[in-house]
């Protein structure tokens, strides 16, 4: 096929129940991440990146604020025209509201009708990387197989949050088994620590996926997503391809970053992701122009740092600080805080993810939290501190002793 049309399909329906309360009224991929983008801004960025410019995001759940930035940040691009389109789950009633990703995709078969796309790149939004998508195709296309799976490695010890995948023993390049979120998995052979994980990507040949997700709708028993019943649908069928996502060649990456992808799929692993990104060798790194990451623009004003106080000068230490922001006499540090946000003299803040607007008043202190939106941190109030004081006062602790308290609530004294 000498160049074929593509049409990238962006799941962005899922619920995410193990990231509350930070989406107890947003989408997952409308999540903020790393101070000014949105989770799904790194699956869209990858695909427009990989010069694939008919990409339709399917949303559901919570999707107001999915939907708004959507709208403003990639319809409404200047850079991209209208191609990015966010299509909303069609109105259905009772229990299967919440169906799952396949029967997504068969609610939306008619866009297949409308771009007449060969092949269909499916991706998650709630993963944080960088990928050509354009390198797994070409393999597809090779290969001969109507679906190809993404793989990469993970630790044994998460094997039931992923879809773990088993070579074929004489071809690298198919799968021979595969088990959605299996409890039994098994460590690989030549590491056994480790297990070869679905990143939830993959492409199909569009006819294939017509007739996938078609099949799969009538299919009573089906659990009616792609990781659960598309693909082990094609792997029994000795027809699904494995895309080994090491050979992933990103321009610009470096020797640390290249080949990072993190499931954010808890609020521990989502504040390590936030980690990541700030130190002087950053595991995953921002700064790279030849893959570049687009999001909404604030038209905020440059972050500001006051001196304020002789004994207290404002600062910010290992820390991204987006437009907006203004540090008057106070301290960060290991924190990634996002526009608008207000850090005032005598407090400090370390390892926090601060969203949108957050207020820290004088002498406060926030360790190890992360504040959603709009919350006000009165002065002399300390967060994340003391956990027991912290669950008494209704806000989350994570199994890794990350506090979380929820959008536009106070942390009083
Ligand atoms: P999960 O992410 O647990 O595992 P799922 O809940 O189906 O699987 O979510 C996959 C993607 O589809 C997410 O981006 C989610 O937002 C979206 N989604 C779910 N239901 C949807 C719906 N009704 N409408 C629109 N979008 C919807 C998957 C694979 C695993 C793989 C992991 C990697 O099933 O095999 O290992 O991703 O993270």
């Amino acid at each position: 096929m000498a160049s074929p049309r593509v049409l990238a399909i962006v799941l962005a329906g899922g619920e995410g129940k193990r990231l509350m309360p930070l989406t107890a009224d947003r989408a997952k991929p409308a999540v903020p991440f790393g101070g000014i983008y949105r989770l799904i801004d790194f699956a869209l960025s990858n695909i427009v990146n990989s010069g694939y410019l008919h990409v339709v995001v399917l949303t559901q759940y919570k999707s107001h604020s999915l939907d708004r930035h959507i709208s403003t940040t990639w319809r409404m691009s200047t850079l991209l025209g209208n191609y990015v389109t966010p299509v909303p789950a069609q109105q259905r009633v009772g229990k299967n509201w919440f169906l799952g990703s396949a029967d997504a995709i068969y609610q939306s078969l008619n866009l297949l009708d409308d771009e007449r796309p060969d092949l269909v790149v499916i991706v998650g939004a709630d993963n944080i990387y960088r990928m050509d998508f354009s390198q797994m195709v070409a393999q597809h296309l090779d290969s001969g197989f109507p679906l190809t799976v993404a793989g990469i490695r993970q630790p044994l010890e998460m094997a039931d949050q992923f879809g773990v995948i088993e070579a074929d023993p004489d071809n690298p390049h198919k799968i021979g088994r595969f088990l959605e979120k299996p409890t039994d998995a098994v460590g690989l052979a030549d590491s056994p620590e480790e297990v070869l994980a679905s990143m939830g990507n993959y492409v199909m040949d569009a006819d294939a996926l017509r007739e996938a997700v078609t099949e799969d709708a009538l299919d009573e028993a089906s659990a009616h997503d792609m990781g659960g019943s598309i693909v082990p649908r094609f792997v029994g069928e000795g027809l699904a391809g494995l895309y080994d996502f090491t050979f992933n060649d990103v321009p610009g990456s470096t020797d640390r970053d290249r080949n990072y992808w993190r499931d954010v799929g808890t609020v521990d692993a989502y504040f390590d992701a936030n980690q990541d990104l700030i130190s002087v060798f950053p595991v995953f790194n921002l700064y790279n122009d030849s893959w570049p990451l687009y999001t909404g623009y604030t038209g905020l004003p440059p972050a500001k740092f006051v001196y304020a106080h002789r004994e207290r000068r404002g600062h910010a230490l290992d820390s991204l600080v987006s437009p907006g922001v203004i540090v008057s006499g106070g301290e960060i540090n290991h924190s990634v805080v996002s526009p608008g946000t207000r850090i005032n003299s005598w407090s400090s803040v370390d390892d926090a993810v601060l969203f949108d607007g957050v207020d820290v008043g004088r002498n406060a202190v926030v360790r190890r939290a992360i504040l959603d939106k709009h919350v006000r941190v009165e002065p002399g109030a300390r967060v994340g501190v003391d956990k027991e004081a912290d669950l008494e006062r209704g806000y989350t602790v994570t199994a890794g002793g990350i506090t979380v308290v929820p959008k536009g609530w106070t942390v009083r004294k």
